[in-house]
C-alpha cells in the first residue's frame, strides 16, 4: 500500500460523491501517481463500506474489461472487478434517469447466478460451469466519473469498475442448455442494431470471468456467495445513451431484456 488510510478515505467519499451528485472528476492517479492495486481496491471497498453504512445491500459483483472490444475501447489489457449494490438494479423494461447519471454507456452481458459458492485460487470454467444456477442476458449501464471515460486500471478500480446500474432478465437456463462460447449477442438502440457478438468474446468462454473473479476474491481471502448476480463482462463495447433512447439487448436462447432512459 502506498496511500495511507486517510487519504484513501478521502479519494473514496470523493469518487461516491461524484456518483451521487453525477458529476465528473480527473482521474485519482493524475494525483497519487504511486498508488498500487491494493490501495486501489481498497478505496473501492471502502466505497462499498459506506454504501453498507447507509443501508445498502450487495446483490452481486461484476467482471469488467474482460472482452478485446472492450480493452481495446479503453486502452487496457486487464480484467477488473468490482460490486453491485441494490440502488444499482432496476427492473426490466424500467426508466433509467439521465439527470441522476455523467454520460452513461450501455454494455451486453451474460449473467451468472450460482447456486454454490465460488472460492480461488485455482478456480476454472468446469467449477463454474458446476456452481452456476442458470444464466440469464443482462444489461449493465457504466458510468464512469472520469472526465471522457478517460482512466487508467487502478482510476477504474478505485471508481468500482463505472458501475452504476444493471438489469437481468429474459429466459434463465441452465450452464448444460446453452453453448455460452456460440451464445449469439444483439443489442439494439431504438430499435436499429448497434452491436453483435458472442459469448466467445469474453476471455474466450464468459465462465472464465467468474472464475478469474472467484481467483481474484480468493487472493484477499473472499468468494462469491450463494444467490448472488455476477456480471461476466461486455461482450462488445458499450455504446453511449441520452434521453428518450430504448435498448434492447436479445441473447440467443436466453430471451431480451430492455430499459428506457429518460
Ligand atoms: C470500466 C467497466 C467495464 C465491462 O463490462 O467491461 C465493464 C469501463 O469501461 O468504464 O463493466
Ligand atoms: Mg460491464
Amino acid at each position: 500500500m502506498a496511500l495511507d488510510k486517510q487519504t484513501i478515505a478521502g479519494l473514496a467519499e470523493h469518487l461516491e460523491s461524484c456518483e451521487l451528485q453525477a458529476r465528473d472528476t480527473t482521474k485519482i492517479t493524475d494525483d497519487h501517481p504511486g498508488m498500487d492495486w491494493d490501495d486501489a481496491y481498497a478505496i473501492q471497498d471502502e466505497i462499498l463500506r459506506r454504501k453498507l453504512a447507509r443501508g445498502a445491500r450487495v446483490v452481486g459483483l461484476k467482471a469488467g474489461l474482460t472482452s478485446h472490444a472492450k480493452m481495446k475501447q479503453m486502452g487496457v489489457d486487464t480484467p477488473v472487478f468490482g460490486f453491485l449494490v441494490d440502488s444499482f438494479c432496476v427492473p426490466e423494461g424500467a426508466e433509467v434517469k439521465i439527470k441522476e447519471l455523467i454520460h452513461p454507456k450501455v454494455e451486453p452481458e451474460i449473467a451468472f447466478v450460482l447456486k454454490h459458492a465460488l472460492r480461488g485460487p485455482g478456480c476454472h470454467i468446469g467449477a463454474v460451469l458446476a456452481a452456476t444456477d442458470f444464466v440469464l442476458a443482462g444489461i449493465e449501464v457504466i458510468d464512469s466519473r472520469y472526465r471522457d471515460f478517460k482512466f487508467d486500471l487502478k482510476s477504474v478500480v478505485a471508481d468500482n469498475t463505472s458501475a452504476v446500474r444493471f438489469v437481468v432478465g429474459g429466459r434463465a437456463m441452465r450452464p448444460d442448455q446453452v453453448d455460452l462460447r456460440t451464445l449469439g449477442v444483439v443489442m439494439e438502440k431504438n430499435g436499429q442494431i448497434v452491436s453483435i457478438g458472442a459469448g466467445a468474446a469474453v476471455l474466450g468462454h464468459p465462465a472464465a470471468a467468474v472464475a478469474a473473479l472467484a481467483n481474484h476474491l480468493g487472493k484477499r481471502g473472499q468468494e462469491i456467495p450463494v444467490g448472488s448476480v455476477i456480471l461476466s463482462g461486455g461482450v462488445t463495447e458499450a455504446v453511449s445513451v441520452e434521453a428518450g433512447d430504448h435498448v434492447c439487448l436479445r441473447i440467443q436462447h436466453l430471451g431480451s431484456v430492455s430499459l428506457r432512459f429518460v
